[in-house]
């Protein structure tokens, strides 16, 4: 018999993989194995908004010769599909930034009581951005201004989203050169479904123009929205110690899975959960206590916030279950796979579901209402330990957990460079001149049973840091990075080439930054655009030692990241096959015709050893483009230091030769 393929380097999940499949319960990797993509839609040549179709436009010469019934050609149909998946990805991030900002008014107004403004710096922050008056004001009247405001971000129909303007000034004239400045949100998301309707925009080069406009309203809008709401409510993360791992559940503690996407109600399952009556009721039905673990994005809100554990990203869903450890899994929107419930029925697990939004047939429903949230944490929570009593013997109880820490917003980057008085991004910035650090690098995205699991988020983040780029990471790259151990700082500081490393221990940092979850990836907008204010590196994103990667990705969310990133400057790279691999005249837009235009590009590429090459390279074009000291490991160029005496003296003799000459 062959020898059995890994479908994970998550150790702990290999482990249950293995184990489901000797009992014969099925997985994700599983149906993966099963089910190939069909390669006509996979490729972006499957046509199928109106009814005449679905239209397949396949055969020698496609590009030229192939024509849906209303004669779309190719490069329309894979272009029509690619914003589709655009827009749905931004729609996504940006519902959610909604809801954010309706409980930052209930919260305002007293409405949802168990909200408050915590981070009332932040808070003001934005209102200053957002020009609404602070001054003699209490914080609720301007967080309910800030609310408001941004709530009408959403329907705005003329105009620009008002956080465009935070962007470098080179960057925004880019967008307004080119028309693709955001108006409102909803008014991208609902124009990219009306130009991709039957009949309406046929212009492959126009569509893909409108994909940057409606992604800069997810990177800009949305996304940007979302993280500064979560921070004013619940408080922008600092470093914080915590433990990775399916293995974090708790043979003798109620395991509480808090899995999705918006933390407002994992928040308060974080509170409800250290009430005294809560743990009472949990003895009392024989458990030592209640284990909260976070799953996929919603995880990293909670890791990021209060240090709870996370048992790992998309992937590891069903693998939490068959630990049979878990009393309940909570979950929300987004990335929840309706195979949890095939799964639960299998052990005790109850999965709950807690937005309208998001029902699943078959699991429990309760309706989470910001205006009684820790009410439904409660019943939530009870829920599960009424369910303890329910655990058998069966399941794959693995306990290795790996430490890491987490934690770092583009605040705190700020201030652990230099303090609370010299907060900059001044020696980043000096240390990628100096050629001690060569670039950075963002590694975000998913997991995709297609590849195996994590071994290219951690394949990279290792190499790009051992040739001094600094990684920062979000979603479930961070959750790999994490299992696999590579946020304990001492383990990828010994892994980290020298000029990395000289850096991260003299600034404090490791070398691997977690930033939080998808919609933080506008964390990254942040501190571009900080290090482009701070001088020495260009006058746009464009210009930086950048790149960004989403090597095993999935998600529509991923593409409408991914195209953000190329429409504020950078060279983006995805793993896997292109979804428009059908048409070489959209994979020439994408990378040609975006790259002349808004000065970055997108490529998907399978092989990631490609990836990393491509990656350095385009890291070194930049620095070559800025004129700095090029990149060789283990040299550095010259760096403003302070000198002691004795320098300062061996310097002065060097520069008077004559002195003590006869
Ligand atoms: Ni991002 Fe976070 Fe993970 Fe992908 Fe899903 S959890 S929002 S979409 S799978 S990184």
């Amino acid at each position: 018999m062959a020898p059995r393929t890994p479908k994970s380097a998550d150790k702990v999940a290999e482990e249950i993989i293995e184990w489901a499949e000797a009992q014969g319960l099925e997985t994700a990797f599983d149906r993966a194995e099963k089910l190939k993509p069909c390669p006509i839609g996979h490729s972006g040549a499957c046509c199928k908004i109106c009814f005449m179709g679905p239209c397949r436009l396949v055969g020698p010469d496609a590009e030229e010769t192939a024509r849906g019934v209303c004669g779309a050609t190719l490069p329309v149909v894979s272009a029509r599909n690619f914003l589709r998946m655009v827009a749905a990805g931004t729609a996504a991030h940006s519902d959610h930034a909604r809801d954010m900002a309706f409980t930052l008014l209930e919260a305002a107004t007293g409405e949802a009581p168990d909200f408050k403004v915590r981070d009332t710096q932040k808070l003001k922050k934005l209102a200053d951005i957002l020009e609404i008056p602070t001054e003699g004001r209490t914080k609720e009247e301007v967080a309910k201004d800030v609310a408001l405001k941004i709530i009408e971000q959403f329907g705005q129909q003329k105009g620009e989203i008002a956080f465009v303007k935070r962007a470098p000034k080179k960057r925004q004239e880019v967008w307004r050169k080119w028309g693709i400045v955001p108006r409102g949100i909803d008014r991208e998301v609902a124009e990219a479904l009306h130009r991709t309707n039957m009949g309406v925009d046929q212009d492959p080069e126009n569509l893909m123009m409108a994909a940057l406009k409606v992604s800069l309203a997810d990177g800009w809008g949305g996304c940007m929205f979302s993280t500064d709401i979560t921070d004013i409510l619940f408080g922008t993360p600092r470093p914080v110690r915590a433990q990775a791992s399916i293995g974090i559940m708790k043979e003798d503690e109620v395991n509480v899975v808090v899995h999705g996407h918006e933390p407002t109600l994992a928040e308060m399952i974080v509170e409800v959960s250290q009430e005294p009556e809560i743990l009472e009721y949990a003895r009392q039905k024989g458990a030592k206590g209640i284990n909260l673990v976070g799953m996929c994005c919603t995880a990293n809100e909670v890791l990021m916030r209060h240090g709870i554990p996370t048992a790992g990203g998309f992937l590891n869903q069903e693998l939490a279950i068959m630990t049979g450890l878990a009393e309940a899994v909570m979950v929300d929107v987004q990335c929840i796979m309706p195979a949890i419930v095939e799964a639960s029925k299998k052990f005790h697990t109850k999965v709950i579901t807690t937005s309208y939004k998001g029902k699943i047939k078959d699991a429990v429903h309760i309706q989470y209402d910001e205006r009684r949230a820790k009410e439904v944490a409660r019943q939530i929570l009870r829920l599960a330990i009424d369910n303890y009593a329910n655990r058998t013997a069966s399941g794959s109880r693995v306990h290795e957990t790996s430490p890491l820490i987490a934690g770092f917003s583009h605040e705190y980057i700020d201030y652990m460079q230099g303090g609370r008085f010299r907060a900059s991004f001044r020696p980043l910035n000096d240390a990628i001149m100096a050629g001690r650090i060569r670039g950075v690098a963002g590694i975000v995205g998913c997991n995709n049973p297609r590849i195996m699991q994590d071994s290219y988020h951690d394949y990279l983040a290792i190499e790009f840091i051992k040739n001094d780029v600094l990684v920062v990471t979000t979603g479930c790259g961070a959750h790999a990075c994490a299992k696999a151990g590579y946020m304990r700082p001492e383990v990828a500081l010994e892994m980290a080439g020298p000029g990395l490393r000289e850096v991260c221990e003299a600034i404090g940092c490791p070398p691997i930054l977690h930033l939080g979850a998808c919609v933080d990836n506008s964390r990254i907008l942040t501190i571009a655009t900080h290090m482009v204010h701070e001088g020495g590196l260009g006058d746009d994103i464009s210009d930086l030692p950048a790149v960004g990667l989403a090597p095993e990705w999935m998600s529509e969310k991923a593409l409408a990241i991914g195209t953000y990133f190329v429409a504020s400057g950078m060279y983006v790279i995805f793993g896997s096959e292109s979804p428009v691999e059908a048409s070489s005249e959209v994979k020439r837009i994408m990378t040609e015709v975006w790259e002349q235009r808004v000065g970055g590009k997108l490529e998907f590429i399978p092989d990631p050893e490609v990836m990393l090459r491509k990656a350095l390279e385009h890291i070194d074009k930049k620095r070559e483009a800025l004129k700095l000291r090029k990149y060789e490991p283990g040299r550095f160029g010259v760096e403003r230091k302070l000198m002691s005496m004795e320098d300062r003296r061996k310097l002065e003799k060097l520069s008077r030769p004559h002195e003590g000459l006869k």
